[in-house]
């Protein structure tokens, strides 16, 4: 067994304008898929065949093999970040919706700050709403740094910042990009269900 590219859970065509099919061609069909053929050569023949998704990264960062964490984590990234999408506008309801007036305010608040934070993040990388313990906070990792080797990083919500994601529609304009997305592609039934925790494991596989 190996890694494999994840379906999309929509058509390519679902988000019209917003997200287009060519970027789903190219972002989900050429460099997802990539970091999945990386993972898989970089794996092939050692003790970590056969590992899973979440232990390959975890083991590669604990090894220092950049490399290995940088396509292994990059595949768990885009895996969960497909699934914080979705080309039906949606609301933050019940729990999540107190959580983020709880820790932020009020949910224009939480998105003001998720924007802020996207669009500030230097050079490429990913915007988060964790939850870290009982609160909800916002943060960015560089590159393909992740969650999932974070204590105290639960995995709710991402936005891809790097260039590769918007490009195609946006050119240079991340936050437009950033603002698109927030106002009528979030899956927040998706964000809501991390509430569990269990995050990590939605976007995790076999080896
Ligand atoms: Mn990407």
């Amino acid at each position: 067994m190996a890694f494999s590219l994840p379906d999309l859970p929509y058509s390519k065509d679902a988000f019209g304008e917003t997200i287009s099919a060519e970027t789903f061609d190219y972002h989900h069909g050429k460099h997802h898929n990539a970091y999945v053929t990386k993972t898989n050569d970089a794996v092939e023949g050692t003790d970590l065949a056969g590992a899973k998704l979440s232990e390959v990264i975890a083991s590669a960062k604990s090894q220092g093999n950049q490399g290995l964490f940088n396509n292994s984590a990059q595949v768990w990234n885009h895996s969960f970040y497909w699934q914080c999408l979705s080309p039906e506008p949606q609301i933050p309801q019940g729990k999540l919706a107190a959580m983020i007036e709880d820790s932020f305010g009020s949910k224009d608040e939480m998105l003001e700050k998720f924007k802020a934070e996207a669009t500030g993040h230097f050079a490429s990388g990913w915007a988060w709403l964790i939850k870290n313990g009982d609160n909800l906070e916002i943060t960015s990792l560089h590159d393909a740094d992740t969650p999932v080797v974070y204590d105290g990083m639960q995995p709710l919500l991402t936005l891809d910042v790097w260039e590769h994601a918007y490009y195609l529609d946006y050119q240079n304009a991340r936050p437009d990009y950033v603002d698109a997305l927030l106002d009528k592609a979030i899956n927040w039934e998706f964000v809501a269900k991390n509430l569990d925790g269990e995050g990590v494991s939605r976007a995790d596989q076999d080896g």
